[in-house]
């Protein structure tokens, strides 16, 4: 069996999975299993708040710890300790103290591991398998049998084919399970694969534009390091990024462990993040989508203060001034021409980016100074700002900034974008063979290809083909949200999801019956990660892989989606082919087994050895991105046409698309803060990834719901100007829909800028109102112009008292 290798977080997508990083110490010892000494109590809490749970017989017996992992798309990949007696998780607890050790990330779990149990013992978890009996998206079902559901997803599997053909076959956004080396979701695609293909998307929806503007800088994708390379680093700046939030378990040790050896944090975003609050020496609020104005200024500072590393510059780039370009390009287009307005007539001065981000002169002269001047300096650009309809051209500007300062391929320094780990060898994942079907959309596109395939076009990045033949007939959503509340522009896709002459045929899988869910003409119940054996990894900055161990055995009838994808098969007739006769533990099994065999000098620890364990997390050394280029660029030029990191890219400039000009310099967003637009929607509206959930996923724990309520932060000054109170209900809106929610008057976000966190479930009334606080009611679905990818992010609002 062949495997290929990815990066992961580029590619939620895609048809395989990787852990991000490779070289792992084995270690080993017997796994943990200690008397559990309060068990009285816990079976007592137990018995309380399982609600209308099934009772389980709990008696005396032993209670196992068993070390695990959840598969979640967090980013952390935490070390959860299970208390589990008789068949129930009776408790969550996460890696003791005296089991850390300095060599490792700490990676205690988070309030969203320690609530999991809320999650997996939920009374609204789906039960059974069902069939829709009302209208398309009514959400009324009937219970039916497993043989029943898999009887009519072959039946519409084999009629809908045949009249359409395999590319009429479309798997959605999947983000629960890819932090897993299988999922249900990519057993799907093999299934399919085997049956004829389907039609594919690329583009992370989470980091897809820097992903596509990065190679444009250094030739790869990839410029993340390990966190473990900054902790003498003297100076981080968090651009738009908040991992006392997101990416918690690995980042959240390290970043303590900077701050404790001194490191200072700044801090720009339009909003007072938690990052802001626990590691910030300096917040810097801006306008959204004025990054590039704030860069651009940095840079004008830096060069016309002689700050910059010409050592660096002269060896490692192109295009920084008027001596170093590529050939072929008319004078004035260099970085130092932009920057002193030899061609514009602007010089990219403090005080022109002042009026553009709102950050004054000063401070943005004292940031670049400081940048500049500190050695090393890691400036950690998040995604946040690159999902927005500039994002592209942040993330070529802080690779910019990070380059003319010197800071590539150094210790304590950072290649500034965030994508995942350059260079690296990988875990590889399941293999879903060969896809037959060549053309692939942009995930920008699916609502459009179920409308009307052939307005897809190449010029909307259209891939492998000129035409789709066919529009999307047969959807299968398992483990992702992403059909109505994650997708931007919820009111325009639930028209085409409920028009059964489009979409014929939806599947769809989940613990819970979600805004999209309600939308399937099959709903099954899987398994939770709980339930069932895997391997799992955080992201590219993290360096472990680590078991997540099925701790209890399904209840009611729920199934883990490879069981029933098998059945599929069986009755297909690719049973054999499609299994190889392992059920889902030989799986895992098999695929650890391949990973040694392609990596024989790592010493990988069998899947055996993984379960008998406690030290079930691999450390792997630490990794500086970009080293090797510097280090010795005459052997290891970047993979660009020049051979150099491309401060001014020939091929962007051969484009000629003003959103995505040859340096990244500022261009106004559409829905941006000089757009005409903001007469009628004054108000920007940004969203972050809250601590209570991750995307949509555990909405309904009660636990998480008391951490964080869903409100949308205003400034008092833009509060007072409308008669908004605290906790006033009001209503956001623009021309793309309505959404309920109470207010949060805060000085923690800029005037001009509301926010509130993503994920919470759409809640429509029959007028279309979202009473749920679901931004993606209001977001767009404009495609950014290089990666035909997200604009999440910029969206203009006007915000009434209700
Ligand atoms: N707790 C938690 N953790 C998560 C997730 C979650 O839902 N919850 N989701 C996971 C997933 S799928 C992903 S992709 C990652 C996402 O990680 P990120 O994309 O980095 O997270 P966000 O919170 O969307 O954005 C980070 C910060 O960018 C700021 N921001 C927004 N617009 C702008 C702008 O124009 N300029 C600047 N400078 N800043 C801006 C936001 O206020 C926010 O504080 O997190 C992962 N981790
Ligand atoms: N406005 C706005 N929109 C955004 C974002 C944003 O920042 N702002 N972020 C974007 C990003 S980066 C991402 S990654 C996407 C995420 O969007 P999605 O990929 O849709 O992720 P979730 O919302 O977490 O939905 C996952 C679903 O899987 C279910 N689930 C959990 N575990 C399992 C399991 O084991 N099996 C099955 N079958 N189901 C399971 C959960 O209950 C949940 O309903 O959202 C995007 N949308
Ligand atoms: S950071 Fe992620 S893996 Fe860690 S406990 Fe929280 S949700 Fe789980
Ligand atoms: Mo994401």
């Amino acid at each position: 069996m062949k495997y290929k290798k990815i990066n992961h977080e580029a590619n939620e997508q895609n048809d395989d999975l990787t852990v991000s990083r490779h070289r792992f110490i084995q270690a080993s010892a017997a796994l943990i299993s200690i008397p559990f000494v309060s068990t009285r109590q816990a079976i007592a809490e137990e018995k309380t708040s399982q609600g209308s749970l099934p009772i389980h017989v709990i008696d005396a017996g032993e209670t196992k710890v068993v070390p695990t992992c959840s598969t979640f798309d967090c980013g952390g990949r935490c070390d959860i300790r299970a208390h589990v007696r008789e068949g129930v998780v009776t408790r969550i607890t996460t890696r003791p103290d005296h089991e850390l050790d300095e060599a490792m990330p700490i990676m205690q779990a988070c309030i969203r591991g320690r609530g999991y149990r809320k999650f997996v013992y939920h009374p609204d978890r789906l039960k059974y398998p069902m069939k829709r009996v009302g209208k398309r998206g009514e959400g009324k079902f009937e219970r039916i049998s497993w043989d029943e559901a898999t009887t009519i997803i072959v039946d519409k599997l084999k009629n809908i084919t045949e009249k359409y053909g395999p590319a009429c076959r479309y798997v959605s956004v999947n983000t629960a399970v890819i932090g897993g080396v299988s999922s249900g979701d990519k057993m799907l695609r093999r299934l399919l694969n085997i049956t004829g293909g389907h039609l594919q998307f690329y583009h992370s929806v989470s980091m897809g534009n820097t992903a596509a503007a990065t190679p444009y800088t250094y030739g790869v994708a990839t410029s993340g390091s390990t966190l473990d390379t900054l902790e003498d680093t003297p100076l981080v700046i968090l651009w738009g990024h908040n991992p006392a939030e997101t990416i918690f378990g690995h980042s959240n040790h390290y970043f303590q462990k900077m701050k404790k050896n001194g490191t200072k944090f700044i801090v720009v975003d339009p909003r007072y993040s938690d990052s802001a609050s626990s590691l910030a020496d300096q917040w810097i609020p801006l306008l959204p989508t004025t990054d590039n104005a704030l860069m651009d200024a940095m840079m004008y500072v830096i060069v016309s203060e002689n700050l910059h590393d010409k050592e660096f510059i002269n060896l490692y780039t192109i295009g920084f001034d008027e001596d170093n370009m590529p050939d072929g390009v008319p004078a004035n287009e260099s970085l130092v021409a932009y920057l002193t307005g030899a061609k514009d007539g602007i010089v990219k001065t403090a005080e022109w980016a002042e009026k553009i981000t709102k950050v004054p002169a000063n401070i943005i002269r004292q940031l670049a100074r400081e940048y500049a001047s500190t050695k090393p300096a890691a400036l950690m650009q998040g995604w946040g700002p690159q999902r927005h309809i500039c994002g592209e051209r942040v993330a070529r500007g802080s690779t910019i900034l990070a380059t003319i300062t010197g800071n590539v391929g150094k210790k304590g320094g950072w290649a500034a974008g965030f994508g995942g780990i350059a260079g690296n060898k990988s875990l590889y994942g399941l293999d879903v063979g060969k896809n037959p079907v060549k053309e692939k959309i942009s995930v920008m596109n699916w609502v459009q290809a179920a409308d009307d395939a052939s307005k897809v076009t190449p010029a909307d990045g259209l891939v492998g083909a000129d035409k789709l033949n066919t529009n999307i007939r047969i959807l299968f959503s398992l483990a992702g949200n992403y059909l109505a509340n994650q997708n931007p522009d919820i009111n325009q896709a639930v028209k085409i999801l409920a028009d059964e002459s489009k979409i014929e045929f939806i599947v769809s899988s989940d613990l819970y019956l979600t805004p999209s869910a309600r939308y399937a003409d099959i709903l099954l119940p899987e398994t939770s990660f709980m339930e069932r054996w895997n391997i799992g990894f955080p992201w590219g900055t993290g360096s472990y892989f680590i078991l997540s161990s099925k701790l209890i055995e399904p209840e009611f009838e729920r199934r883990s989606d490879y069981e029933w994808i098998r059945e599929v098969a069986a009755k297909l007739g690719v049973e054999q082919e499609f299994s190889q006769g392992r059920d889902e533990k030989a799986w895992i099994a098999h695929i650890m087994e391949s990973n040694r065999q392609a990596m024989p000098k790592e010493n990988l620890p069998t899947f055996e050895e993984l379960q008998r364990t406690s030290k079930h997390l691999f450390k792997i050394p630490p990794y500086v991105a970009f080293e090797e280029n510097i280090r010795d660029p005459e052997n290891h030029p970047f993979p660009t046409p020049s051979g150099k990191i491309e401060i001014f890219s020939k091929r962007l400039y051969d484009m000629q698309h003003p959103e995505i000009p040859a340096l990244s310099h500022y261009v106004p967003a559409f829905e941006g803060p000089e757009d005409k637009l903001t007469k009628k929607y004054p108000l920007q509206l940004i969203t972050w990834k809250g601590k209570s959930r991750t995307n949509s996923t555990q909405y309904s724990n009660p636990w998480l719901k008391e951490v964080q309520t869903q409100k949308l932060w205003i400034n008092p000054l833009d509060a007072q100007k409308r008669k908004i109170k605290q906790g006033d209900l009001v209503r956001v809106f623009n021309d793309r829909g309505v959404s309920m929610i109470p207010a949060e008057v805060t000085q923690r976000i800029i005037p001009g800028v509301v926010a509130m966190p993503t994920g919470a479930w759409w809640q429509p009334d029959k007028n279309g109102v979202d009473w749920g606080g679901c931004v993606n009611v209001l977001t767009s679905s404009r495609k950014t112009p290089l990666a035909h990818g997200n604009s999440h992010q910029t969206l203009l609002v006007e915000v009434n008292k209700a």
